[in-house]
């Protein structure tokens, strides 16, 4: 028994010394160790022994068998480490190499201009409130002292979609729906994307964006709305803008008025920039008409209040001195790179 034993540690030991890969090993592992093994078939032989000497021959057993595992171990060690470090050497990494560069998007320059303008509205208090782009023939004109016969609720301007719904022509629907809600005093701005049925070119797109203002309070007036839009024309083309005021005619607003910044680039004194003006028209505004606010439910003899409107595209375009809207809307990245 003794000899068996020791024949079969010798031919263990061989097809251990022997083994290439970590495969062969776990077979040796198998041949010797396993259940059907060799060694095991010698430890079910062991009712044959006599029972004197069965202590003695287990013993053996076990000792052969921590033998071929304790080797076995070893072996299969070896094997690994050979093998990561031959992993290793394939995988070398130069750390000098450059690395990849993570191409981050840009903001549109439509986005930056909005941002911009939602934030200097904020810091005065304002709320920022989205609306729907489907809007009824009333949110979008009649509750605005829009009548019926207006030529821009003409089909050559507005996009009509079914019965009552069209492609809103500007956000003011937004505002209606909040003084509808009945809650006073407003301070909110509306921005969004608007629809207007026009040709394509250098300062007209068929959808472009605008921000409205309104504010409604008691004892509002126009020395109000002045005070606000020169605080934000200072806090959007510097400190040194002034503001001027042009007597205009909107039907939601009485008295209107369009609202010029002295030019950014010359500082009024005229230049390639304001065609020798020295003025930039920036935005229309006024004090909302009695009818609209009667229209939504709010007393004008109590309430009074200043909206405004701003094309966010004209703001976008004065700002970083684009030449064209069509660069706006067409997404080349080489454009877009550039803010
Ligand atoms: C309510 C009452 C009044 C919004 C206003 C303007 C003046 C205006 C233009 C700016 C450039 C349109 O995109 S544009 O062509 N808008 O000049 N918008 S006052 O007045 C309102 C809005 C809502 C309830």
């Amino acid at each position: 028994m003794k000899d068996k034993l020791e024949k079969i540690k010798q031919e263990a030991l061989k097809q251990i010394e022997s083994s290439d890969a970590l495969e062969k090993l776990n077979e040796v592992r198998v041949n010797f160790l396993g259940k059907k093994g060799q060694l095991t078939a010698v430890l079910k032989g062991m009712k044959d022994v006599p029972a004197q000497d069965r202590p003695k021959v287990g013993a053996l057993v076990n000792e052969t068998r921590e033998e071929i595992e304790r080797v076995l171990e070893e072996a299969m060690t070896k094997m690994e480490k050979m093998k990561r470090e031959a992993q290793m050497k394939q995988e070398v990494i130069d750390v000098t190499l450059p690395a990849k560069k993570n191409s981050v998007g840009h903001r549109h320059p439509n986005t930056i201009a909005m941002e911009e303008v939602e934030r200097i509205f904020v810091g005065m208090g304002y709320e920022v409130v989205e609306g729907p782009e489907i809007e009824t023939d009333y949110y979008n004109f009649e509750a605005l002292n829009i009548p019926a016969d207006h030529p821009a609720k003409d089909e050559q301007d507005t996009f009509y979609i079914s019965g009552d719904f069209l492609l809103r022509t500007q956000t003011s629907g937004t505002q209606v729906h909040v003084m509808e809600k009945g809650k006073l005093p407003i301070r909110m701005i509306a921005p969004g994307r608007v629809f207007r049925s026009d040709e394509v070119d250098a300062t007209h797109s068929p959808s472009f964006h605008q921000i409205e203002g309104l504010v409604i309070d008691k004892h509002i007036t126009f020395a109000d709305l002045k005070g606000t839009l020169a605080e934000f024309a200072k806090e959007l083309f510097g400190e040194d803008t002034k503001v001027r005021f042009r007597p205009h005619h909107f039907n939601f607003t009485e008295p209107s008025a369009e609202m010029d910044v002295s030019c950014f680039k010359c500082g009024g004194s005229g230049c390639r920039f304001c065609k020798g003006t020295g003025w930039i028209e920036i935005l229309g505004c006024g004090l909302v008409h009695p009818n609209v606010l009667r229209m939504s439910k709010i007393d004008p003899e109590k309430y009074s209040g200043f909206a405004f409107g701003i094309g966010l595209e004209r703001i976008a375009l004065l700002k970083y001195e684009i030449d064209d809207m069509r660069l706006l809307y067409e997404n080349d990245i080489r454009f877009l790179k550039q803010f």
